[in-house]
């Protein structure tokens, strides 16, 4: 750390010790951060109106986990890889693990494809046919064998069975059909392995979603057990939603299983975290902290990041997400928690808001770089890679290709 910003990280300390709070202790639990990426993050992909190929696109899974540990080696807390499959799929899952684990990786979720065979056009666990449904489970049956073969704790379950329009199928036996067809996914779940079920307001749905809202996934999850949680993807509510009061009640109810991290304008546009609201990115982060400091449930929770970089530079992108993510839990982090508790107590509304809206403006990039300099890594990561030469490296071993991307 130069000394400018060593006489910062000094002033910041100073002032942080002031409010009453542990630096080593936020210092620690920064260290401990672990963010995982996702393995279709690094691949081409795209909208249904087209897919722009870039430079360096990973295409095999070797190249995604390349990428993947190239952004863990620029953070620090990027140690995990969610797998999809089939776009991941491979012959030797030992093989595998082992080239993940030779890169200082782990691989986390895995992810069932059960939207793009033409056999799911009207839906896969919920769909009219028992025979789709019979296909469904057999391929999330396929995907918990990987679990075990990598050792992977989260089965990550989204689905985009709805109806496009009223009348189309019966809204209740459909209900009842997922709930059968989760019950038998439940069963085959591994005792040390856990369900996250991800619901989405719309879209490929355009009429009726089967898991439309936290509410639907949190009421499956109950029906299935205690290792059945619900996942909160950031992009996946209407406008105005308010995504840190869900995230509030879910871990009130000890039901959060995680998050699939990403921002948007207007709907599930997947773009990179923290680049429109991050304001709300560090409300989540409030209620997560205010969560990990009562009851502990931090290590029960998976942040994962969900994104499709069209227009930006993949690699480059997930560094700005898993900074952006650092940052947030960073600000929640030295909100003065006992100012706030009196503000909240005396019904001082300006105060109590001016805890959170303090703690949200403060500069903790000195915080930040101390944190990055105690693991090894560099005090500007995106800086750092960009000097790094990778992207022109990848872009120069796998020019050429024409390949199809995973998600249209
Ligand atoms: C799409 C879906 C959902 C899912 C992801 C990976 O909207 O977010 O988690 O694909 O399957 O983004
Ligand atoms: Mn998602
Ligand atoms: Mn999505």
């Amino acid at each position: 750390m130069n000394s400018e910003m060593q006489g910062k990280y000094e002033r910041l300390a100073a002032t942080l010790k002031a409010r009453g709070l542990d630096v080593q202790l936020i210092e620690g639990r920064l260290k401990s951060q672990h963010i995982e990426t996702p393995s279709w993050g690094y691949a081409d992909s795209g909208t249904r109106f087209g897919v722009f190929p870039q430079p360096g696109a990973a295409v095999t899974l070797s190249e995604k986990l390349r990428d993947a540990a190239h952004v863990h080696r620029m953070t620090g807390i990027a140690p995990s890889v969610a797998l999809h499959i089939p776009w991941d799929m491979v012959d030797d899952w030992q093989a595998l693990r082992q080239e993940a684990e030779g890169l200082g990786l782990t691989i986390g979720a895995i992810n069932p494809n059960l939207f793009q065979d033409e056999a799911y056009r009207f839906g896969s666990l919920a769909a009219p046919d028992p025979t789709v449904r019979r296909k469904a489970l057999d391929h999330v049956a396929q995907c918990i064998e990987i679990m075990k073969q990598v050792d992977s704790r989260d089965l990550s379950l989204w689905l985009a069975d709805g109806t496009n329009y009223p009348g189309q199928d019966d809204l209740r036996c459909r209900k009842r059909r997922l709930e059968e067809s989760l019950a038998q996914i439940y069963t085959m779940l591994p005792d040390d392995k856990r369900l996250l079920v991800e619901y989405k307001f719309f879209e490929p749905a355009f009429y009726a979603t089967d898991i439309p809202d936290w509410g639907m996934a949190l009421l499956l999850c109950n029906k299935l057990g205690e290792r059945a949680r619900v996942l909160v993807d950031l992009g996946h509510h209407a406008q105005g939603v308010n995504i840190e009061q869900i995230v509030a009640t879910l871990l009130d109810e000890k039901k959060l299983g995680g998050f699939h991290f990403n921002d948007r304008k207007y709907a599930d546009d997947d773009l990179t975290t923290g680049s429109i609201n991050p304001y709300e990115l560090f409300l989540v982060f409030h209620e997560l902290v205010t969560s990990e400091l009562n009851d502990d449930q931090g290590s029960q929770i998976a942040y994962m990041i969900d994104q499709t970089h069209l227009l930006k530079p993949r690699v480059e992108a997930m560094i700005q997400s898993v900074l952006a993510i650092q940052r947030a839990y960073a600000k929640a982090l030295i909100v003065d928690r006992e100012a706030l508790a009196a503000a909240q107590a005396d019904g001082d509304i300006i105060a109590a808001e001016e805890c959170l809206v303090s703690a949200f403006n403060t500069d903790v990039e000195p915080l930040l770089v101390k944190v990055r300099d105690d693991l090894g890594v560099p005090a500007d990561p995106l800086q750092a890679h960009r000097e790094s030469g990778y992207q022109e490296q990848i872009a120069r071993e796998r020019a050429g290709r024409k390949v199809q991307p995973t998600l249209g």
